[in-house]
């Protein structure tokens, strides 16, 4: 692969200025693309070029295929990153980026489509030796089966669908007189959301962590990991704060299952950024999918390995390889990232407008991404993240100080944001412990709504 002189990146908000910054810096010209809505964004502002490519809705812009492909040629691009969401898991977007002679910073595309099918991750996922869930082994079709298994292994069992994942499309069946009825809904529903009525069965782990590894691939069959990240304080399967290294996962635990993961993205050839996401319940690991893009929360694995991960991505789809080897990875110290979401932090109703007063915290080791400024409207139509915010320390309890530091110094006005939520989260004395599981913010966000 050549080197790349100009990388379109096919997406907005702060991600967009993400890649942008790792390009400049790697002297990698950048074109933004933008709907309507967008023009005065600062993604658009900062990169070299910017083709508005459509209308406010994301299924006439930042998911407009043509659009963006004619924006690659017009302005002369080498290269798309597709950032996350909107086209980053679509393979065949990837494919249409290589058929138009263009690079795709991300995964080869056969490995989007099978990790998009959650059967066939899980099924190749056991192959290269992962510790899964028991389940099913593949889809499930007759209800004696799924009754027979689930007797095995022992309500309350989960039905997943195939085309799921981030939680839609799961039932949790308590008992075998429901299993008919819930396998029914299961299939209709998922067939109705994804055109795909394929289900499959697990045991339903009722209080688990969710933690997940970050790895890499160079596509040549070597393959590193960079720890792992804590992502278990959620709400409706939206992430709200995450952590690196978990405060659940010992050295040694760590140094296992990423090497696990290290090599069966080796094995399998794997290219690029991809996340590895288990459930954890007493100590054990289980497998439940694997995100073949960045994530949101890669910051936090940047802060403690001192590596670029977007530089990461660049070189590997350059075919220059990976700047590190498994034994040049050092974690130190701890990271946290919140999500400053323009919502209302009690009802979490988008809260879209006018920002007055801006001041963004700094200082040592904090750091913002974000693509907010004074006077900027925040348009209804995307996602209501505005902002990360990620503090590093030496330990835990040192990052969790400057946290709290460094959200009084933020400033956002003209808009509700969810920092009052992240002020009393990291007061609660089960958070400050690192005692919380994927059921904990709902449960406390209902405490503080009885109160
Ligand atoms: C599960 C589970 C319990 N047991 N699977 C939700 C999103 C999707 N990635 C997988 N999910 C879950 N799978 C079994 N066998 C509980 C969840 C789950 C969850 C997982 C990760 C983070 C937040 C979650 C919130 C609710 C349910």
């Amino acid at each position: 692969m050549p080197d790349i002189g100009k990388i379109l990146i096919a997406n907005r908000g702060e991600i967009a200025l993400r890649i942008h910054r790792a390009a400049h810096e790697m002297g990698i010209k950048t074109v933004a693309v933008h709907s309507t809505a967008d023009a005065d964004a600062m993604h658009v502002r900062l990169a070299d070029e910017a083709v508005c490519i459509g209308p406010p809705s994301a299924t006439d812009s930042y998911l407009n295929i043509p659009a963006i492909i004619s924006a690659a040629e017009i302005s002369n691009a080498d290269a798309i990153h597709p950032g996350y969401g909107f086209l980053s898991e679509n393979a065949n977007f990837a494919e249409i980026v290589e058929a138009h002679n263009l690079i795709w910073i991300g995964p080869k595309p056969e490995h989007i489509v099978t990790m998009g099918d959650k059967v066939e991750a899980k099924r190749t996922a056991g192959a290269l030796g992962l510790p899964l869930v028991p389940g099913s082994d593949g889809a499930i079709e007759d209800v004696a089966e799924a009754k027979r298994l689930a007797r095995d292994i022992g309500y309350p069992v989960i039905i997943k669908a195939a085309s799921g994942g981030g939680g839609r499309g799961m039932k949790v069946c308590e008992s075998e007189d429901q299993l008919e009825t819930l396998m029914q809904q299961a299939g209709s529903e998922a067939k109705a959301a994804f055109g795909d009525a394929t289900v499959y069965l697990e045991k339903y782990l009722g209080n688990p962590r969710h933690i997940e590894f970050q790895v890499f691939g160079d596509g040549n069959g070597n393959g590193i990991h960079l720890g792992e990240r804590d992502c278990s304080l959620q709400r409706r399967h939206q992430k709200v704060l995450e952590e690196a290294p978990s405060p659940v996962i010992t050295p040694e635990e760590r140094a296992r299952m990423g090497g696990i993961v290290a090599k069966a993205m080796a094995d399998m050839g794997y290219r690029g950024a991809g996340t590895i996401e288990f459930l954890w319940e007493n100590g054990e690991f289980y497998f439940i999918e694997m995100n073949t893009r960045l994530q949101v929360e890669h910051p936090i694995t940047e802060q403690i390995t001192g590596l670029d991960l977007v530089r990461e991505q660049i070189r590997v789809a350059e075919g220059k390889g990976l700047t590190l080897r498994q034994e040049d990875v050092q974690l130190r110290g701890h990271s946290i990232e919140v999500r400053i979401n323009a919502e209302d932090p009690r009802t979490f109703a988008p809260s879209p407008g006018r920002v007055g007063h801006f001041h963004q915290p700094g200082g040592m080791n904090v750091r913002v991404d974000s693509g907010l400024y004074s006077g900027y409207s925040i348009p209804p139509y995307y996602d209501s993240m505005v902002a990360k915010l990620i503090v590093t320390g030496t330990t835990r309890a040192g990052a969790l100080r400057r946290l709290r530091r460094a959200l009084e110094e933020f400033v956002i006005e003209g808009v509700k944001t969810t920092i009052p939520l992240h002020q009393a989260i990291i007061q609660d004395p089960d958070f400050i412990d690192g005692n919380y599981t994927i059921k904990w913010l709902e449960e406390w966000l209902a405490r503080q709504d009885a109160a």
